[in-house]
């Protein structure tokens, strides 16, 4: 224990995640849940809200807000890690993995799909490949901690992306970026398609571990 951390208990939490082998380098660890993003918090009327799968899928799909609600569910513990230098670990998270949409016949991949751009409210979008999105760290989440989601930080529905408790390290996860807020549809795409922070000099594949922070690094 050094000095800075005796009567520190924040850092001397980050410590213990440091030396498990699950902080990743230049990340510190917080306590709370910063609220990141660009634009204002939209307001909803649920009974107006839709979510639509589109692009290269063999029949393209729009669920109301009560038939999203039928979907499979699952609910997911991940450590999360913001580009802007916070960790926050074991976050626990309720919601859809698309391999169960898949697999239960919901929606039907063409072979040409590869990429999945987020399309969120306020023309916001992100991109991950699909191969990314078939991960066990990668959900559409409508509860964090056992509770809907707050407003700002995306309610009704958004994407969560992070690391598994059980495999902290795994080389692919992204950073917190990639999870849209606020989530309208998820389009399937033959081609990636840079999405706002990644058009603004973030960089498009984000790996945690290797600090792909922004193009170039
Ligand atoms: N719709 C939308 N989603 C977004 C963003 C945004 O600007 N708009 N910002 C991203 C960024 S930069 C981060 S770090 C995370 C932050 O999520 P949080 O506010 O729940 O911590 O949301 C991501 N999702
Ligand atoms: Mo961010």
């Amino acid at each position: 224990m050094t000095l800075g951390s005796l009567f520190n208990p924040r850092k001397e939490r980050e410590g213990i995640f440091k030396r498990s082998g699950r902080l990743p380098p230049g990340q510190s660890l917080t306590e709370k849940f910063p609220v990141l993003h660009y634009g204002p918090v939209p307001q909803y009327d649920m009974s107006q809200w839709t979510f639509r799968i589109f692009g290269e899928v063999e029949e393209p799909k729009t669920w109301t807000w009560e038939e999203f609600l039928k979907l499979p569910m699952r609910e997911v513990m991940m450590d999360i890690h913001c580009v802007t230098r916070w960790s926050k670990f074991d976050t626990r998270w309720r919601g859809v993995w698309l391999p169960d949409l898949i697999e239960q016949g919901i929606i039907r991949l063409k072979p040409s799909a590869r990429y999945v751009i987020e399309h969120c409210e306020f023309g916001f979008t992100t991109n991950l490949d699909l191969e990314h999105f078939m991960k066990p760290t990668t959900l559409l989440a409508i509860e964090y901690d056992g509770k809907p989601l707050e407003p700002e930080h995306g309610y009704p529905l958004r994407v969560v992306v992070g690391a598994l408790p059980t495999a902290p390290q795994d080389p692919d996860t992204r950073y917190f970026w990639k999870g849209g807020k606020w989530l309208r549809a998820l389009e399937f795409s033959a081609m990636d398609r840079p999405g706002f922070w990644e058009r603004a000099g973030y960089h498009n594949i984000a790996r945690v571990w290797r600090e792909e922070r922004f193009e170039g690094d």
